[in-house]
């Protein structure tokens, strides 16, 4: 059976008591569990995958590059090779995670598409990027440190070609502390309804502390526009979590 035909496992990495809870890494464990764990976890997740397909349609431009960065299994990507239709344009999948690599390499192999895909294995503040009329960045810049991000969302712009596009989707943060805590007890309550229990929910949250770092809205529209885009909007929004476009 290839990977592409397998049932995806059922995320219950956090299911029962793990005492010290381990900080929350993207290793095979998590890579065999990983379609399940973030349809479940993100609402709204596989509407930005499908966006991400329509702007590629709308945006990429003949002879340029795509880039998914923080591409974990591919989804983003392989939603942009099926609306691609300009010539000589390729996509280039970024992840630091040699686990997820692997298995999206797998995934790549079922697919029947004119327009190749190249997986990097790279920490994405360290790549060039040129040439390029389609950066996605989905639920990738929260594992960024704070401090780098503004450096990284600089070399994107810089490497996008005018009338390009950029998307980031991110879990968010609020202010105030009452509003953020609604968002985030909104949030559990979809998980919950998606089957995940409080000790998986608890569990996950405390794994994930310090590794994943939201921030706000506003601080993301404000870095976007240093950066030297003229504007930048969230197209969607679910509880704490938001996809943003901007476009150079
Ligand atoms: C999707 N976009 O399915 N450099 C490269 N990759 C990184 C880095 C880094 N510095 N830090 C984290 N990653 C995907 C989902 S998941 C989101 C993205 C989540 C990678 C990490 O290895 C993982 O594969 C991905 O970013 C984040 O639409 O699990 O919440």
């Amino acid at each position: 059976m290839s990977a592409s035909e397998e049932q995806p496992k059922r995320d219950d990495l956090f299911a029962n008591p793990l005492g010290n809870v381990p900080r929350f890494v993207f290793d095979k464990a998590v890579v065999d569990v990983f379609p399940d764990m973030i349809q479940r976890s993100v609402p709204g997740y596989q509407t930005i995958i499908n966006l991400c397909g329509e702007l590629a349609a709308r945006f990429v431009q003949p002879n340029s590059n795509c880039y998914d960065l923080g591409c974990s299994l591919g989804a983003s990507s392989f939603a942009m090779q099926r609306e691609i239709a300009q010539p000589g344009v390729r996509i280039i999948a970024v992840d630091n995670s040699a686990a997820m690599l692997e298995r999206c390499q797998l995934l790549l192999k079922s697919t029947v598409s004119d327009v190749p895909v190249e997986l990097l294995e790279a920490d994405i503040c360290d790549i060039e990027i040129s040439n390029a009329s389609l950066v996605v960045m989905n639920f990738t810049l929260q594992f960024i440190a704070v401090e780098k991000r503004q450096a990284l969302l600089e070399k994107i712009y810089a490497g996008l070609n005018p009338g390009g596009c950029l998307v980031i989707s991110e879990k968010l943060l609020f202010e105030p502390e009452p509003l953020n805590t609604l968002l985030s007890e909104l949030h559990h309550q979809f998980k919950r309804a998606q089957g995940y229990s409080d000790l998986e929910i608890s569990q996950k949250r405390d794994s994930i502390e310090n590794v994943l770092i939201p921030e706000t809205l506003d601080a993301h529209i404000q870095r976007i526009k240093a950066c030297g885009f003229n504007s930048a909007s969230p197209w969607f929004q679910c509880f704490n979590f938001a996809s943003l476009v901007a476009v150079k």
